[in-house]
């Protein structure tokens, strides 16, 4: 492992860390989020973790791609408000416009995630968040982009983020050597972005001391449905409905794992169908 991600200093502008990710794929920023944003974080956060029960999407290969040794947690815009802090931070928005407007006229959330790795965790497989679609959508180039947050410092033998800088600009199915992984080492209010064509995974963890970090990944603006749904039913409303019409709806994973693709559409780390486990079909 002698690759080595490029860190720059927190002031630096959003044209010198898109330059960075423009060559590399990949950047770390220091001193990113402030001190008092990153105890607040961490207060809102800890209560949720500490009575955190792990949910399953039913799909085997990507339960073990989350980890059994890592803490996930998703509606985190819901569960805890200095998140939109983060979410909308001028600085990381003009980053993921020079990012991902080349695909689309504006993005969306696609997952906040709460990720804390545990003592023992063995590495992610890697791969691309791009890979979360089908390869010709993925040819277009990032269709999502990802700011990985320390809210701890990310060391050498607690789960830093593995990253392959310059991969983003490998054809599809060139795998790294060991010498081309870099490991996203950083003291806890960096911030190590990614496009979604950049090799990554979750590090492996031989250490006592947690890795939390916070994923916010942004997406392009038209990866969903012409309709908003969620917006018109309420949960009651799609339980007395049929199996077959929840999932048109939205209400179940989309599993492309037998395409080679990912799993979408996920509620709180599981599937929408866990919802209605009591539902009458
Ligand atoms: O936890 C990490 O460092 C990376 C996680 C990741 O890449 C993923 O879940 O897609
Ligand atoms: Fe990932």
């Amino acid at each position: 492992m002698s690759a080595a991600v490029t860190r720059l200093p927190g002031h630096s502008t959003a044209a010198t860390i898109s330059e960075a990710l423009d060559r590399d794929g990949v950047v770390i920023v220091e001193d990113f989020f402030s001190t008092s944003w990153l105890e607040r974080y961490n207060g809102e956060v800890q209560p949720l973790i500490d009575n955190h029960h792990r949910t399953y999407t039913g799909v085997e290969a990507f339960d073990d791609f989350l980890g059994y040794k890592t803490v996930r947690m998703q509606g985190l815009a819901a569960k805890t408000p200095s998140f939109i802090d983060a979410l909308v931070d001028d600085r990381l928005l003009a980053v993921m416009d020079h990012l991902l407007l080349p695909v689309c006229t504006s993005y969306l959330l696609s997952a906040g995630e709460l990720i804390e790795i545990r003592s023992q965790e063995t590495a992610q497989r890697l791969h691309t968040d791009n890979n979360s679609w089908p390869t010709p959508i993925q040819n277009m180039g990032p269709l999502v982009a990802n700011a990985m947050v320390a809210l701890t410092d990310f060391t050498e033998d607690n789960g830093a983020t593995l990253v392959v800088p310059g991969s983003h600009l490998w054809a599809k199915g060139h795998l790294p050597e060991p010498d081309d992984i870099a490991k996203a080492v950083m003291p806890a209010g960096s911030v190590a972005i990614f496009s979604g064509d950049t090799i990554h995974a979750g590090g492996t963890s031989t250490s006592d001391s947690i890795r939390r970090g916070l994923s916010i990944s942004y997406c392009a603006g038209w990866l969903r449905p012409v309709e908003n749904h969620y917006l018109n039913l309420d949960v009651e409303a799609v339980r007395a409905m049929p199996e077959a019409a929840r999932a048109l709806l939205g209400y179940d994973v989309y599993d492309g794992t037998g395409r080679g693709n990912g799993v979408l559409g996920y509620y709180e780390m599981g599937s929408p169908k866990d919802l209605f486990k009591d539902a009458a079909d």
